[in-house]
């Protein structure tokens, strides 16, 4: 990431420099990147509160809520953080890297403002409708599967809000269109803004899919059409659902390698190789959406078996190289600036109080480790059978989208108060402890919910003594202890999260406005990225630089990934007593 030589930026739109990285920003843009990533704050702080709800209600020996608030509450929780939240969140990047990064203008920021503007009535309408809606009009899950019928504004806030983010795509595509064409950067386009590119694609045929889903469903719900085919809407449902977890995906990989060059001036490897995994993602990481459907009736199993091909491989081979490549560009930026004892004395030696680089390691091992592993478990059409709908499902994807996505977004936003808000970053030691706190918390209620569903727990399920049910169902004793792990993990990543909220409102609300001096929050004022201190940079690295601890945790991790994929295979032999 070259920044020191700039060519002019393009015409028609108001420009500052950015005294820190030289980039020329457009004010149009640093305003839009200001309000969405407020409105996604404000979501986060909303679901947030729902999350503590939720903990204490599954929490069986607490079982806060009664049910219909525990099904409306569920609702809004999905719908605030895993779309409103994030989205938000990604339209900020969208235009970070689509215009800052690139030095160009936002094209069309009056659009701009109007598809924030869509996406917040949506989001709003979709809040109160799950609110004040009649119980079986509200309550049906951010997945609303026909049958249940949602109230007809509940779908036209789900409308209104997706085209909004479709729009921001589409002015993201002119954008890096335009920078191209009015050659505002130099070579080519960097990796951060390639890989939200991969994202910005998925987004557009997620979207799509999307509308085949909720239009058809709204006009049913106001009596234009008569019925919908369960089996079609649950199809395109997850042709949306699946592929936007991708979107945060490819996001939260760009913001990785980003938070790795900030923090310690990583460089990737081989950056053609990461560049191939992004497209990896764009061809074949739509086959996993089918794991909704592995139980579902209707579908054949020429289907089912096509989608649960190696093909779905591909895809997790993209996050294998990415996470083989950012540890190692890590290792090899550290081992050149001297840290080079032992295995991991580059590790040791790392920024620790650094909130970009903190959050960069624990979003990683986490989604690795507990996300990664679970996934491929749950993507497999054997074992499949195991998890489907039992608390491992949310036990996964709270590794994946929260531990790992929500957690890398919040480091990320640390950076955005000095450079895109100008402000000065209140609260600095708070945002040294925060990742650790929500990453522990987040650990424990993933493995919390895991080990609830190794046993049998369901997923929105309220009632897990089964009271009345036609079949007795006794659950474990062991899982008082594993939902109560999750329950005290909620706690302890609330306190996480309001650690977040509080250092970034109160540095929004209350910092100093000022120009931003360096990159980095915490360290001290060399600046990995601009100083370029690092000899030998882009060349490969040989002898004492290669990155041997990197290779290492990767054989940790593969050996990890085999007992838990191993086991289950294990577990779905005992599941039949074939004899
Ligand atoms: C402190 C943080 C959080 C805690 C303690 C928490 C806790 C929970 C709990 C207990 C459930 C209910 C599981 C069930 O009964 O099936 C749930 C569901 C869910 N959570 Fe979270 N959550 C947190 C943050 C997040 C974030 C940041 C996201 C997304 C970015 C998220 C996405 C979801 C989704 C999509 C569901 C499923 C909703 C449904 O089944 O319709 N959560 N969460
Ligand atoms: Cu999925």
């Amino acid at each position: 990431m070259a920044v020191a030589t700039m060519p002019a930026p393009s015409a028609k739109a108001d420009f500052r420099t950015c005294p820190v990285t030289g980039l020329k920003v457009d004010l149009a843009a640093e305003r839009l990147i200001i309000v969405n990533a407020v409105a996604a704050v404000v979501f986060l702080l909303i679901g947030g509160f729902y999350a503590l709800l939720l903990a204490l209600t599954r929490w069986q020996a607490i079982h806060l809520l009664p049910a219909d608030w525990f099904y409306r509450v569920l609702t809004g929780h999905g719908f605030d953080m895993l779309v409103a939240w994030i989205v938000f969140f990604e339209v900020a990047g969208l235009y970070f890297g689509g215009a800052v990064m690139l030095n160009a203008r936002l094209v069309a920021p009056k659009v701009a403002w109007l598809a924030y503007i869509l996406m917040v009535v949506g989001a709003v309408l979709v809040n109160v409708m799950t609110l004040v809606a009649p119980f079986d009009q509200g309550a049906v899950m951010f997945t609303s599967y026909v049958p249940l019928q949602a109230h007809p504004l509940w779908y036209l806030g789900v409308i209104l809000f997706a085209v909004g983010a479709l729009v921001a795509v589409f002015i993201f595509f002119a954008t890096i269109i335009t920078a191209k064409k009015e050659r505002t950067y130099e070579g080519s386009m960097p990796l951060v803004a390639f890989g939200l590119m991969a994202a910005a694609i998925i987004a557009v045929y997620t979207l799509l899919s999307g509308a085949v889903a909720y239009v058809p469903t709204f006009l049913w719900s106001i009596g234009i059409l008569p019925s919908i085919d369960p089996a079609f809407y649950r199809n395109f449902f997850w042709s949306f659902g699946h592929p936007a977890q991708q979107i945060n995906l490819a996001a939260m990989v760009a913001i990785w390698y980003g938070l790795a060059a900030v923090t310690v001036g990583a460089n990737p490897v081989n950056e053609k190789l990461s560049r191939f995994a992004f497209i990896l993602y764009l061809f074949f990481i739509n086959l996993g959406s089918a794991h909704h459907l592995l139980v579902d009736p209707g579908y054949s199993f020429a289907w089912k078996a096509t989608n649960t091909s190696y093909a779905m491989y591909l895809a997790v081979l993209g996050s294998l190289i990415h996470a083989f490549s950012i540890p190692a560009a890590v290792e090899v930026a550290q081992r050149r600036r001297g840290f080079t004892s032992g295995l991991f004395g580059w590790l040791k030696n790392a920024p620790w109080r650094e909130p970009g680089f903190s959050t960069l390691v624990i979003s990683m091992v986490l989604f690795g480790f507990i996300g990664g592993t679970t996934g491929v478990v749950i993507g497999t059409e054997q074992i499949n059978l195991l998890a489907h709908n039992t608390m491992r499902l949310p036990g996964h994807f709270h590794a994946t989208v929260v531990a790992g996505t929500t957690l890398a977004f919040m480091g990320f936003s640390y950076y955005l108060i000095p450079l895109i808000f100008r402000r000065k970053l209140r609260l600095v030691s708070w945002a040294s402890w925060q990742p650790y706190i929500f990453g522990l918390g987040m650990a424990l209620v993933s493995i919390g919910m895991i080990v609830s569903g190794l046993q049998g727990v369901p997923r929105r399920h309220w009632d897990i003594t089964f009271s009345g049910a036609p079949i007795d169902v006794t659950l474990p004793g062991a899982t008082q202890i594993s939902l109560a792990i999750m329950g005290v993990g909620a706690l302890i990543a609330i306190v996480g999260g309001i650690m977040y909220l509080a250092v970034i409102l109160a540095s929004v609300l209350t910092g100093q406005k000022e120009e931003a001096r360096r990159l980095t929050l915490v360290m001290s004022d060399q600046n990995p990225l601009v100083e370029h201190a690092l000899p030998n940079v882009g060349k490969e690295p040989e002898g004492k630089e290669s990155p041997r601890g990197t290779l290492v945790i990767g054989v940790i991790f593969i050996v990890t990934f085999m007992i838990y994929y191993l086991s289950n295979w294990w577990l779905l032999g005992r599941g039949w007593f074939i004899r």
